[in-house]
């Protein structure tokens, strides 16, 4: 068996007391893009999203709705999934938090950490609201002049807890942060980690015992569920173990089928999740993991958010970009139109995202409908004009020298238009789509999946440049009465469908069906399984062939017009 590199990417489990929106959709949609490019460079894959299930608020949704809480939780997974299929995700697995795989699972992590000391029954004690059920810290209830909510007095209420040692794991995680610098992404992420983490580490509650529905800790009579469940958090981070069977095999428990193999994935090479849930993920989970004798994740990202229209998004506003106004978008641009504009212009890195109808045509007209899809079909229509729809010869040195110093015996003349911007310009295809490949493969090494995309759509504008400079219509009125201009005109076409195929496979991540549709247009589709390096070399083994036919085929992108309104739910 040949031993490839594993890569887990995880998302972070929704809850399902709300309805997906754009945020969910999107941190799908980034990890499936990533986990496509990955597949692409060869990496054994295994992708993870899913839903989380348990906790108060559930409980408190469940009964304003007249349903058992396995009922709500039931219904809106459902709705999740369905969401993950809308936005085209190729998740390898959908983890529900109420599967007994995990639940079992987090009994046995618990229990560990019990008989480790690692976890502690403690007192707490506090501030209690008895009309709202819960806690409220010593500086909040001093504002309310010790009353709740409904008006009656805050209670002084103590109660037996589970802690988390957390503070115990302080230096380890300071000096594990110290020496991965790169484990909280991006950068302004982990300082505020770092800072955080400055101001000393507290135990941490684990379990509750006013609401019950959770994962019961089994420290009754003979290893019987007792009254404490285990807090969500703790529960829900879990489950990127759980998933693939790490925890089983901790416990010597053979885990059956698949989830045995699948632990081999652990540890994940990068959990995806947003910005507000940094603390628990880049602080809380290792030490976790540490207390566990497991082995820590490579990599934490954590993105912005979105907001919409210019403001942000909340259910005051009612201003969510929900599933409806997602698949008007999708029926009006195409799901790959969609998918482009999230992973393109979303707030990946350190800042806010602003979705904009307005923004969103601009991209879609300039990257799409006049980019890859207008390049592809100038390409495609030349080589049907020219060449009968086939795919020119190959030239033997796919090196193009433009400008006042290039060697005369194989400049091409420059349109005099062209002339300034193309001074000393050389296209030497071979070199020059090895460094976009090349480039977009070490972006994508560090997360930064938008400019590993837009390596693709830099490359068809380089070939939009080389089509402008080289003139091919004009070169082909002149094929007649010369020869030698139609081998030219050869090189030129071949040269540039060869480069499109390149680009589209740098953009397939993003737009799957899209770059599948021109695959087979082109009969140029990848041979699953060899790595993009491979697959990506021009005039190489998986190269366009000569003679093979490109049909015309349908345009991928139709222009879109800004005067036209958003797209909205019918
Ligand atoms: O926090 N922009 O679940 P959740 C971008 N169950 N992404 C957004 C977003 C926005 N405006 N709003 C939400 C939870 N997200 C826990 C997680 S993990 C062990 C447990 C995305 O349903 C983003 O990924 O509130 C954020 O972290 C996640 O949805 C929160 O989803």
């Amino acid at each position: 068996m040949t031993h490839t590199h594993t890569y887990y990417i995880t998302t972070p489990i929704y809850y399902v007391n709300d309805k997906p929106h754009i945020g969910h959709c999107y941190t799908t949609t980034v990890a499936d893009a990533i986990a496509r490019f990955q597949r692409l460079a060869g990496r054994d894959v295994y992708f993870l999203t899913g839903t989380d299930e348990h906790g108060q608020k559930v409980e408190k949704s469940a009964a304003a709705a007249g349903v058992t809480p396995q009922q709500l939780a039931d219904e809106n997974a459902a709705v999740f999934q369905q969401a993950m299929t809308l936005i085209g995700a190729s998740n390898d697995d959908f983890i529900r938090t109420t599967q007994p795989r995990h639940e079992k699972q987090v009994q046995a992590a618990v229990a560990r950490l019990i008989a480790s000391g690692d976890i502690y029954l403690g007192t707490f004690e506090g501030w209690y609201d008895e009309g709202q059920e819960e806690y409220v810290t010593e500086n909040a209830a001093r504002e309310k002049n010790y009353t709740a909510f409904n008006g009656k007095p805050l209670v002084r209420a103590k109660e037996d807890n589970y802690y988390f040692r957390l503070s115990k794991w302080q230096p380890e995680l300071e000096k594990f942060l110290a020496a991965n610098p790169h484990f909280v992404k991006p950068a302004a992420r982990m300082n505020e980690v770092l800072g955080r983490l400055r101001e000393g580490l507290q135990d941490v509650p684990i379990s509750r015992t006013n609401f019950s529905w959770g994962i019961p800790i089994l420290d009754g009579p003979g290893g019987t569920p007792g009254k404490h469940v285990i807090y969500v958090w703790i529960d829900a981070l879990l489950n990127y173990t759980t998933a693939i069977g790490v925890i089983d095999g901790l416990a010597g428990t053979a885990p059956s089928g698949s989830q045995g193999r699948n632990a081999r994935y652990w540890p994940a090479d990068v959990h995806l999740i947003g910005k507000e849930i940094l603390w628990f993920h880049a602080v809380i989970w290792p030490a976790l993991l540490m207390a566990l004798g497991l082995e820590t994740p490579r990599c934490v990202y954590a993105h912005s958010f979105w907001i919409s229209e210019g403001q942000k998004m909340s259910k005051t506003l009612g201003n969510f970009i929900d599933l409806a106004t997602l698949r008007a978008y999708i029926d009006r641009f195409g799901l790959d139109a969609l998918r482009w504009y999230l992973l393109t212009q979303g707030p990946l890195r350190e800042t806010d995202a602003d979705f904009s109808y307005a923004k969103f045509v601009e991209v879609y007209n300039a990257d799409l409908a006049n980019g890859i899809g207008n390049c592809a079909s100038r390409v495609g229509n030349m080589i049907e004009k020219y060449f009968d729809g086939k795919v020119p010869p190959a030239p033997a040195d796919p090196v193009f020298h433009f400008g006042p110093s290039s060697p005369p015996q194989t400049a091409i003349q420059t349109q005099p238009q062209d002339v300034a911007s193309a001074l000393e310009s050389v296209f030497d295809w071979p070199r020059d789509t090895h460094e976009f490949v090349h480039k977009s493969e070490k972006q994508l090494r560090s997360i930064d999946l938008t400019g590993a995309l837009l390596e693709g759509i830099a490359l068809v504008g380089r070939v939009d440049a080389f089509i402008n400079l080289t003139a091919p219509f004009k070169l082909a009125k002149t094929i007649d009465a010369n020869p030698a201009a139609r081998d030219q005109l050869a090189a030129i076409l071949y040269s540039c469908a060869e480069a499109v195929r390149i680009a589209s496979l740098l953009l397939s991540p993003a737009m799957p069906t899209k770059m599948a549709q021109l695959w087979k247009t082109w009969n140029c589709q990848p041979t699953p399984g060899v790595p993009l390096h491979e697959l990506a070399r021009f005039g190489g083994k998986h190269a366009l062939q000569p003679g093979s036919p490109i049909a015309k085929g349908e345009p991928l992108f139709m222009r879109a017009d800004a005067k036209e309104p958003a797209p909205k739910p019918a």
